[in-house]
């Protein structure tokens, strides 16, 4: 956007301790700086200095006393320009007395620290009598958005205590909302308004908002438009990333290797604050089963409160993490049992009408039809034959193939989360402007609204048009988020249609075009706007009592991914993958193929080359594209299939078109990758001397994968890495 008249720029005062008490802040130096305006701390705070992004009002604005992370924001410096303001942020001088800190999930554990609101599942007896019994561990790591636009704002005072904020928000509501709270306002004086997101990935559910409320009370005080622009290196140290999670599970079977029971203990690590983890281990909680069939299953989910940014919404939100930790245990019982990976999953599947461990009974479950023809698809059975004769032939190079599948539940776990609204307004030339509370964050989801609308309407898309989402013009939008925008916008944009469609029937009946028909209804006075509205009915999970539904339904897939690894660096190469989704009848098969394609690679990425890496004081070390890797091009699979279930109902689907939930449920089938690296590893350590089972933890970095092929070189150098979390 271009620069306001007079506008300013904030930059952020930051502690440089994870844990300590704050002694003094001196200005003086930065105050000093040319070209700089003002500082303001939390004595500047004209209404409430702290807010929450979920269940717990945790998290200050600006530290007032002690400091709970480096990163954590203590003030910010107003100036001319961002590098003036930057420099001059720099010379603020800050004494601590440094306090005990905690930065791993094992450091939380130890030390007891945790958020608390403690969650599980129970159904049935764990106690149950089983014939075997299975213990292990899986850690998994954090994950950075890194979406290619970091977070921004630019706040405009507008006089008579009205405010306009431009974020970057996934968000736009809750923004409004905090604004307000923070600068002691009521919520009618604030309007936050976006056009689309250079990439949200869940990072910008909710952390774009303390940098939302910082530039509005600098806008406040100075009575200037203020803006800020993260930097790559403050935006990945200081805006949270995916939780990390360590399970520890328990798992028995019965004398035929069905599953009876599962005992597991989750955490994660929240970070500072509690933000959105809660619901994190929610969802996971609910992913814990992934696609398997167990009576008796107990999981509790713990919070670690830890000194290191705060943690939160990244795609998947939790259900990934459960997902590997569910495939983990299965992955390692097959290895113990000595079955076939596959065949002990697809025994374990569930079927059509059971329920699972939160009580939803599974219908439309079409998970094994989708599986098995994936299956056929990608050649699988002849492939893993030929991957043994190259292991057999191949000494430092093996392959590994996988087949995963996922199941993914579609709703908020937050009840009230589950609504949605539209806006329309006919103008007399017959253009339409669409409104809904859904931002575009490149997943497509206008493109989407304006299909539903042209065919709700009967009318080109071109006559269609989105300007931005607002909270003027849709008021209380939940986050665009959980995959379930297009599903809750798309019907709140079709109520409103129906109610135009409505008022407009006599003029269609009379078989006028549709510039005639919005002619003739102007001059007979009738209202050409509507504001659409949607609940998600049926919904209403009780936590404890386990009752109640949980989810509106689910999405399911599948993937087989086939990898080559070099034993020597520890590096791989991904020769092939191969993705079937059940996505409904989808709205838009060009971008649900989209979805697939980009929430793969970044499920990929996760598991195999993105590490966060944390001193031991606290301080990211993983801080810039430099020492953090994602995917690039040259990681993409070199094959790379996507196709749809074939031949299958959506009876029980009840959304918009009976279309489904496509942008998160494909991340966690990238993690597909991950586990044909540890089959590759599997061949490996049969040569070398370590047949059965193995433990490796996710991410697989080459220098992972390397201390894992149990050769006599990694044997000779083993030195425990450094887990992720
Ligand atoms: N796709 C793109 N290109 N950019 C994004 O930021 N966010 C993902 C997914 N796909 C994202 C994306 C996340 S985390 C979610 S929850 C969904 O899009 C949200 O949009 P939807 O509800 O319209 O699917
Ligand atoms: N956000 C949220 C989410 O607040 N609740 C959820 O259940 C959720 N699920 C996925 C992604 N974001
Ligand atoms: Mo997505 S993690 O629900 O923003």
């Amino acid at each position: 956007m271009p620069t306001l008249h007079n506008e300013l720029y904030g930059a952020m005062v930051l502690s440089s301790r994870a844990h300590a008490k704050i002694v003094s802040i001196d200005t003086s130096a930065a105050l000093a700086h040319p070209g700089v305006k003002a500082y303001y701390g939390h004595k500047d705070v004209p209404g409430n200095n702290v807010w929450g992004a979920a269940m717990f009002d945790d998290e200050e604005i600006f530290a007032s006393e002690e400091v709970h992370c480096v990163g954590q924001i203590i003030g910010v410096i107003v100036a001319d320009s961002q590098v003036i303001a930057q420099e001059a942020a720099r010379k603020v001088k800050i004494e601590y007395i440094d306090l005990p800190h905690v930065v791993t999930i094992d450091e939380a554990i130890a030390a007891d620290s945790f958020i608390p609101l403690t969650k599980s599942i129970v159904k049935g007896d764990v106690d149950a009598k089983c014939a075997k019994v299975f213990e292990g561990q899986t850690r998994l790591g954090g994950q950075e958005q890194f979406y290619l636009e970091t977070q921004v704002v630019l706040v405009n005072n507008k006089g008579e205590s009205e405010f306009e904020i431009y974020a970057s928000t996934q968000n736009a509501n809750e923004t409004q909302a905090v604004v307000a709270s923070v600068l002691g306002l009521s919520a009618n004086k604030i309007a936050c308004k976006v056009k689309r997101l250079g990439g949200g990935f869940g990072g910008k559910e909710s952390r774009t908002i303390p940098l939302a409320c910082i530039m509005s009370i600098a806008s406040y005080h100075t009575k200037r438009p203020v803006r800020c622009m993260l930097d790559r290196n403050e935006d990945m140290a200081i805006s949270g990333q995916r939780n990390p999670f360590m399970g520890k599970w328990k798992v028995g079977l019965d004398e035929n290797n069905k599953l009876v029971a599962l005992d597991t203990e989750l955490y994660l690590n929240a970070g500072w604050s509690s933000d959105l983890s809660v619901a994190v281990m929610e969802r996971a909680l609910g992913h814990i089963d992934n696609v398997y069939y167990i009576p008796n299953v107990r999981a509790v989910g713990r919070c670690c409160r830890t000194n290191i940014h705060s943690n939160t919404a990244f795609r998947g939100f939790g259900g990934p993490q459960a997902n590997v930790i569910a495939e983990t245990y299965m992955t390692e019982i097959a290895e113990r049992i000595g079955m076939s990976q596959e065949q002990f999953r697809e025994m374990n599947f569930y079927k059509e009408g059971q329920t699972t461990h939160f009580n939803q009974e599974l219908k439309d479950w079409h998970l094994p039809k989708g599986y098995f023809q994936l299956k056929e698809k990608s050649n699988f059975d002849a492939r893993k034959a030929a991957i043994e004769e190259f292991n057999k032939q191949s000494k430092w190079r093996k392959r590994g193939i996988s087949l995963i599948p996922t199941k993914y539940g579609i709703s908020f776990t937050a009840l009230h989360l589950n609504q949605a609204g539209a806006m329309i307004h006919i103008y007399h030339d017959g253009s339409v402007l669409l409104s809904h509370g859904g931002v575009e964050m490149g997943q497509g989801l206008h493109t989407k609204m304006i299909q539903v609308c042209a065919e709700g309407l009967q009318i080109p898309l071109d006559m269609i048009h989105i300007v931005e989402t607002s909270t003027d013009k849709v008021a209380n939008a939940s986050p665009t988020a959980a995959s379930a925008s297009s599903d809750m916008n798309g019907m709140a944009v079709k109520d409103a249609c129906d109610q135009i469609n409505e008022r407009l029937e006599a003029y269609r009946a009379k078989g006028l075009s549709w510039k005639e028909i919005v002619h003739h209804a102007y001059f007979d006075r009738v209202n050409l706007s509507a504001n659409g509205f949607y609940k998600v009915p049926d919904l209403g999970y009780k936590w404890g009592e386990n009752k109640g539904q949980l989810f509106f339904y689910f999405t399911m897939g599948a993937a087989v991914s086939e990898v080559e690894v070099d034993l020597l660096t520890g590096s791989h190469t991904v020769i092939r993958s191969d993705v079937n989704m059940d996505l409904g009848r989808s709205i838009n098969p060009s971008i649900d193929i989209g979805q697939i394609e980009g929430a793969f690679i970044q499920g990929m990425g996760w598991s195999t080359t993105e590490e966060s890496l944390y001193f031991p004081n606290g301080r990211l070390f993983t801080q810039g594209p430099g020492n953090y890797k994602i995917p690039g091009f040259q990681c993409i699979p070199q094959e790379f299939n996507i196709s749809f279930f074939e031949d299958v109902t959506h009876e029980s689907v009840k959304t918009v078109y009976k279309s489904k939930g496509v942008g998160e449920p494909p991340l966690f089938l990238g993690t597909s990758v991950y586990f044909a690296i540890r089959n590759a590893l599997w061949y490996a350590r049969q040569e070398n001397g370590h047949p059965g089972s193995f433990s490796l933890s996710l991410p697989a970095t080459p220098e992972r994968i390397r201390m894992a092929v149990g050769d006599s070189i990694a044997e000779s150098s083993k030195l425990e890495a450094k887990q992720g979390e």
